[in-house]
Formats: structure tokens, sequence, C-alpha cells
């Protein structure tokens, strides 16, 4: 070997042990953070535009696409969802329509009543539901606080697709809804729904009181085998919440976000504890910055036990992909299962 060889064989060695150390010096920093519920420190630290970045983010992973597709949603009634979204899947092949499919067979059919015109009312009475969809090129659609609307996702869907806008809700949502020939029931609750709510007015006194068992919701991440990826989410919310709640399903970053070519992210649980931490977008670019989707889903849920107090009086799941196929799950709390193509998974939690 040549001394010019062996010397730009040194020069290239020594090259890759810093980027090595410093991507490594990087993840245990944010691990450590994640690990103590806290701010993450060097990763994630901002620099004023005109600053260079004080320590940049590894460089984004380039997408090989993967042999089979990946589909994962949140809870039990998942199994059904990714079913959909398969059968979507082996006809078009795309993410998008996988996660709208999905979602669709929980709103038509949904048995705990959390997603769809089936589900418990707010405390008035009325069902008002929140979606949301996106692309990993940062396309996105949401609707929320719409009334008799079977299908919002697919309403969320048209948003993205036919309007200037990201997100419409209410009165607004509807009237898109029938421009776009779509059926706008009047409110009307299933007798089961109306059987709970009365029993709920007589018990409460009409009182906003969460829970941890009083909502769930559908949301649903998919990346195809032309290396793209799509998330979605679709609910009725909290039951018996205010008239007017909006929760984290239909406000992108905080229950539903993807980016390419980092990956995606999706949340359940009480809305409100996601909303004040943009709990998704938190998760992706905590991937972004070098974390694993399962560190990144601890990242997030640490984050959001940090800024909401008392852990055990809520409820918040997270799964996050990649574009790898590595998928992270986390909870608050344990009994968060979701379905990762046919099969039901517990996922760990903080309280174990
Ligand atoms: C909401 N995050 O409206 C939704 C409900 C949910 O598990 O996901 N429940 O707050």
């Amino acid at each position: 070997m040549t001394s010019a060889m062996t010397n730009a064989m040194t020069k290239a060695m020594t090259n890759t042990t810093t980027l090595a150390c410093s991507r490594r010096s990087a993840l245990a920093s944010f691990t450590l953070a994640a690990a103590a519920g806290c701010q993450a420190s060097a990763p994630f630290a901002q620099a004023p535009d005109s600053e260079p970045h004080p320590s940049a983010p590894p460089s984004p992973p380039s997408i090989s696409p993967l042999a089979t597709p990946v589909v994962l949603s949140t809870w039990r009634h998942g199994l059904p969802a990714n079913a959909g979204a398969l059968r979507a899947l082996a006809r078009s092949g795309t993410a998008l329509d996988a996660v709208e499919a999905g979602c669709r067979v929980v709103e038509l059919d949904c048995p705990d009543m959390t997603v769809g015109l089936g589900s418990r009312p707010d405390r008035d009475g009325f069902v008002t539901l929140d979606a949301a969809i996106m692309t990993d090129d940062g396309r996105a659609g949401c609707v929320a606080f719409v009334q008799g609307v079977a299908h919002p996702i697919s309403l969320a869907r048209l948003v993205m697709e036919k309007t200037p806008h990201v997100l419409l809700a209410g009165a607004g949502a509807e009237q898109f809804a029938r421009e776009c020939g779509i059926e706008v029931a009047p409110p009307k609750l299933t007798p089961e729904a109306e059987r709970q709510w009365r029993e709920w007015l007589v018990e409460k006194k009409y009182e906003p009181k969460v829970n941890i068992e009083n909502h769930d919701t559908i949301s649903m991440l998919a990346l195809d085998t032309q290396g793209r990826m799509a998330a979605a989410s679709t609910t009725s919310g909290l039951a018996y919440k205010m008239h007017g709640r909006i929760g984290d399903s239909p406000i992108i970053g905080a229950g539903v976000f993807v980016d390419a070519p980092i990956g995606g992210a999706i949340c359940t649980g009480l809305g409100e504890t996601v909303l004040r931490t943009l709990g998704a977008h938190l998760a992706v670019e905590a991937m972004r910055a070098g974390a694993s989707p399962q560190e990144a889903c601890e990242h997030a849920i640490a984050r959001i036990i940090a800024k909401n107090g008392d852990p055990k009086s809520y409820q918040v799941g997270m799964l996050a992909l990649d574009y790898r196929g590595r998928v992270g799950a986390y909870a608050v709390q344990k009994g968060f299962n979701y379905a990762s193509g046919t099969n039901l998974v517990d996922a760990p939690s903080k309280l174990g």
C-alpha cells in the first residue's frame, strides 16, 4: 500500500469515527434527556436562523422501499382496520388509500362506540367527529366538529385533495361535504348511545369529566412497497365532552404526523395532553435527530407526562414507524394495544 493510500484511508477512518461519535453522543444525550423526562439538549437545540446549527442532526436516511407493506393501527379495532387497509393496498398499492380504507371500516362499525356516527355523544347529546389524513410529502386534510357525516376520514381526504386548506370545521365542513355530494344526516343517536348518555346525565350531572375509559379512537400508519407513508386518525373524541370540544386527532402534528424520509407517528388517548405537546410531531422530530421509533415514542410520552402532571389520571398511546419498517409503541399507562398487520400487540408503558 502506498503512503498516499494509507494517509487517505487514515483520514477517511478518522472522519467516519468522528461522524459515528457525534451521532452516538447526540443519541446518548437524547436518550438521557428522554429518560429524565425533560427537554432534550444538544440534538434538539435550535439556533437562530442566521447562525449555523450547533450540532446538526444526522443526515436524513434515504428510502429503500420494503418488499412488504407495513400497517399499524391503534387498539383492538385496529385488526379489522388493518384488514381493510391491506385489501386497499392489494388493490391500489398506496399507503394513502390504505389508511383511508382502514379508518372507514371502523367508522362504520366501532364496537366500543368511539368512532363514527354510532359513537357516544358529547354532554349535550350530539355526536361530533374529528379526522385527519396526511401523506409524507406534506399534504394534509382534516375535519373537526362535524356532525352527520358517516366517513369523516374521506371528507378529510377531500379537504386535502380539493381545497387549498388543511382544516375545515363544523358547519363549514358539513357544507363542503354536501358540495362534494356526501350525505349529511340529521343528528341522531343510536338507541344504545342514547341509553348510555341518559344514564351518564343522571350520574355525572353534566360534568365533562374525563377518565381513561371514556375515549378511544382509530389512528393508522401505513408504509407501502413504493416507500410512501401515510397517517390517519378518526374519532368521536371524548364521550360526554363539552359541545364544541376538539381533540388532538384532527390536528396535524398533534394526533398525526408523517414526513419523508424520516417517518410517522400517531397518538390516541386524552387529546388535551397531546395538543399541549404536539406529540406526533415531537416523536417524528426525535427520529429526525437520530432516535429509533421506540426511543421516539418514549421521548414523546416522557414529555407529555412532564407537561401534564399526574400520569395516573390520563392515558396516551403512541405509535411510530420509520422507512426501514421499524415500529415504536409506548403509552402512559398499561392497557394500550395496537394492531401490527394481523397481530394484536400489547405496548409497553411508563407506568408499567
Ligand atoms: C381525543 N385523542 O379526542 C382523541 C380520543 C382518543 O383514545 O384518541 N381516545 O382526545
